[in-house]
């Protein structure tokens, strides 16, 4: 075991640092996560054996955060995020005080999970543009060599692309593989079902994409020569990946959803298609700006009722009429929009706590289950079942076997991994051609409760305790009815407090009749809870 001593020691633990696996994995300055990446190296390869030699995927990024941040998650074999019981090994890992401890924790682990050391583990990773990805890599690299572990670096990657290949590579020889596990395999997957989604479909014209000038820009280039430019224009903006300091500056989809506004610096005509990408590219937010020059967003929200209803025509059009459809969103979903799946779309609505995994896991338990966050991260995910019957089913006649052979593509179109900003595109781009709809159309299918949401710094925000999926605060004992009185008095009023999982604050999200009215009760709330 000296040699993983040896490695462990060229990269030490900061003093007086307390670690946390969270909703994204680890996540803080980069300056800071040279142990935290060796470690989770240690923990990628201990779960590779524990799951008998599957191959566990280690993404480094950090999102839609400041280029001086940087992070690390896994994932799981069929793509999914870390099952959560794994968190707190991460945790343990991340805080063993020395390294002598850091290797008596790792054997810890061995012995209580029943670990196979015997096993040959897997590992795969990839990274976004960030500065401080390449020292980090080494790191990674470090305890991957450390364990014997097999490794292969995909370079730079979007984050749901490596979960796209960490499932393909599990999957090769099953009896549903999903698909060709090399970044090409991704593109020539997404763009046939594409090209075959637009047969006979004249297109809607170009697409701005902004891509947080993160490694969206490179990957949805090479996505769209694959595609065609006869059947998808889109026209590739903020894409200075060679210049770290400007990711998410002033653009990209956290950028855009949180100040509602257009990054500044684009000129788009209006009423044309715009989309703004995060710094990992799984994330995905529409807008335009109406004729009178009004700012328009459309959110995770307006995606998630979109698919929803499109995929509901479509399995009726087929003759599916059998499988559920589904809707899964969280608290900061819009009044307006839950109220258009229930009563216009007819579909059943999920409310789960914020964080992918949940949304995810409630998905699955629809046959089709469409789960968007507001801030554009979402997906959808087909149950085996629903799958067989997709695979199965005799058409009746020629219109449904068109439908049919839609769903088929759209299958494949979307990747069911995760939420994916470059498939995301592309299944809006189809939607909206099917529909011959532009944005306004879209927009148009319910308005959006005017909302606010603010940031509350607190003395200690573990002190919020929430039930209800996140919407009602069980402690600091007094605060909910306090909120619930407030609320009552607004026309449509609803207002919710809850600890970030991510930054030291507490956000409170508040939604009302009127713009001022919503104002007003997010400021009252956040000071209840200040
Ligand atoms: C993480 C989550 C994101 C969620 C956000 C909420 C994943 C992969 N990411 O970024 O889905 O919306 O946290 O942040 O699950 P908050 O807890 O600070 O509000
Ligand atoms: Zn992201």
């Amino acid at each position: 075991m000296s040699l993983f001593l040896e490695a462990s020691q060229r990269h030490p633990k900061p003093e007086n640092r307390k670690f946390s696996y969270g909703t994204a994995g680890f996540r803080m300055k980069a300056d800071l996560l040279d142990s935290v990446v060796f470690r989770v190296g240690l923990l990628a390869s201990l779960r590779s054996q524990k799951l008998q030699g599957k191959t566990i995927g280690v993404v480094i990024t950090a999102s839609h955060n400041v280029p001086e941040d940087n992070g690390v998650k896994l994932v799981d074999p069929m793509g999914e995020m870390l099952e959560a019981s794994w968190e707190v090994h991460a945790t343990s890992l991340a805080n063993a005080p020395s390294d002598e401890q850091l290797l008596v924790e790792y054997e810890n682990l061995i012995s209580t999970l029943g670990v196979n050391t015997e096993i040959t583990p897997k590992v795969v990773f990839a990274r976004d543009t960030r500065e401080s990805g390449p020292a980090l890599v080494a790191a990674l690299q470090d305890a991957l060599a450390a364990t014997k572990t097999d490794f292969v670096d995909h370079g730079l990657l979007t984050t749901p692309q490596l979960h796209y290949l960490v499932r393909c590579i599990n999957t090769i020889d099953s009896e549903q593989p999903y698909g060709e596990p090399t970044e090409q395999g991704y593109y020539n997957k997404l763009a046939s079902a594409y090209r075959k989604l637009m047969v006979g479909i004249p297109s809607n014209g170009e697409v701005t994409v902004d891509c947080a000038n993160g490694v969206g820009a490179p990957k949805l280039r090479l996505l769209a020569e694959t595609v065609g430019r006869d059947v998808f224009q889109c026209s590739i903006v903020n894409d200075s990946v060679d210049q770290p300091s400007k990711l998410n500056h002033q653009c990209g989809a956290d950028f855009v959803k949180t100040q509602q506004r257009l990054p500044p610096g684009s000129h788009v005509a209006s009423l044309a298609r715009c989309a703004s990408l995060d710094g990992d590219a799984d994330r995905l937010v529409y807008y335009f700006n109406d004729s009178d020059g009004t700012f328009r967003l459309l959110d995770g929200d307006k995606i998630a009722t979109l698919a929803a209803s499109f995929i509901g025509d479509l399995t009726k059009a087929a003759g599916l009429r059998s499988l559920n459809i589904g809707v899964v969103q969280t608290a900061y979903a819009n009044g307006s929009s839950t109220s258009y799946i229930t009563k216009t779309l007819a579909l059943p609505v999920v409310c789960t706590p914020t964080g992918v995994k949940h949304l995810h896991h409630a998905a699955l338990k629809f046959d089709i289950g469409v789960y968007f966050e507001a801030n554009g991260h979402g997906t959808v995910v087909f149950s085996n079942g629903a799958l067989q019957d997709i695979a199965e089913y005799v058409p009746e006649s020629p219109a449904q076997a068109a439908a049919l052979e839609n769903l088929k593509a759209l299958v494949d179109l979307i990747n069911q991994t995760v939420g994916d900003a470059l498939s995301d595109l592309l299944l809006v781009e189809v939607i909206l051609a099917h529909k011959r709809w532009g944005p306004k159309e879209w927009d148009g299918t319910y308005t959006d409760l005017p909302n606010r949401l603010v940031r509350v710094e607190v003395s200690d925000r573990t002190a919020f305790m929430t039930t209800d999926a996140e919407r009602r605060l069980m402690e600091p004992v007094g605060v909910q009815e306090k909120i619930d009185a407030l609320v009552g008095k607004y026309k449509q009023g609803r207002s919710f407090a809850r600890a970030s999982g991510t930054e030291d604050a507490v956000r409170v999200y508040s939604e009302a009749a009127e713009r001022g009215e919503a104002e007003e009760l997010a400021r009252l709330v956040a000071e209840i809870v200040a």
